[in-house]
């Protein structure tokens, strides 16, 4: 079953595998876009944070991955630092005073002042880096795999791990990542859907359509969602996606809700595959 198959489940059959005592049924939940912002379609997004009063991005690809400061409005880069042309930036979280930057193979997590973007730390680590996020006493990363990864935001070491299952299956290619109020969102590779995981079992507890933001014509030259942050003054998100004209500020809510505003969007094809 795929993530798509399944919540088209979950739209239909909401709590009836729950009822007879299978896995539990995530809820189905939909987008809804209250703002969009430019986004640099150049910015091959592979991470998302906002501090509250700042936005940072993570961007990849070899000989363009960058560290960066956006202003959300605008979607003008403030402040850009060039990764080696040899380093493929990955997910991004800030940790207190210090921004934390994944690399997909280069098994370093490079870790940087926020306020100056100075390297000031690199903690080496064992296979590929995905997403990255924390809850506050350990960061959270993916590697592409099916698990969410814990580990010391000092040193880096592993704590633990857990595997993501939706409806009793693990969800493989598990991306960019953001916690809030004790679920970990996430983004999954070439899906248009972004699932709500319980961190302690790893199972997801609601799928998000997320389908349909850009018309076919922005989708024909960008790159599959990616990126998630959150606006925890509005309750919000911020989603967008690699090489997206536009950054939305989004809700979500229950996917059989009627549309409250003119810019609801999500359940269409839409933007896939790399
Ligand atoms: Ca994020």
């Amino acid at each position: 079953m795929t993530l798509r198959d399944l919540f088209s489940l979950a739209l239909i059959l909401p709590v009836a595998l729950t009822a007879c005592g299978g896995p539990v049924a995530p809820e189905a939940l939909r987008v809804e876009v209250i703002e969009r912002y430019p986004h640099d379609p150049g910015a091959f997004t592979q991470g998302l944070v906002w501090n509250g009063s700042t936005l940072y991005e993570s961007t990849g690809l070899m000989g363009f991955s960058t560290l960066r400061e956006v202003e959300l409005a605008s979607g003008e880069v403030i402040r850009s630092l060039a990764l080696d042309d040899a380093i493929f930036g990955e997910g991004l979280t800030q940790f207190g005073d210090e921004l934390i930057q994944l690399t997909f193979r280069s098994s370093v997590a490079l870790v940087y002042d926020a306020a100056t973007f100075d390297l000031v730390d690199t903690h080496g680590y064992v296979g590929e880096g995905w997403g990255l996020t924390h809850d506050g006493s350990h960061l959270i990363m993916t590697n592409g795999g099916t698990e969410l990864i814990f580990r010391d935001p000092e040193t880096f070491d592993l704590i633990s791990s857990v595997v993501v299952t939706a409806n009793g299956t693990p969800v493989d290619d598990v991306n960019e990542l953001e916690f809030v109020d004790g679920f970990v969102y996430a983004n999954v590779w070439t899906e248009d859907l972004i699932l709500k995981i319980d961190p302690d079992t790893g199972v997801v507890v609601a799928v998000i359509d997320a389908s349909g933001l850009l018309t076919p014509e922005e989708a024909a030259s960008a790159n599959v969602l990616n990126g998630i942050a959150y606006l925890p003054e509005s309750g919000h998100f911020l989603i967008t996606g690699k090489l997206w004209p536009w950054l939305f500020e989004v809700r979500f809510v229950p996917a059989g809700e009627s549309p409250t505003n003119g810019m609801v969007l999500g359940g269409s094809p839409s933007n896939q595959g790399r």
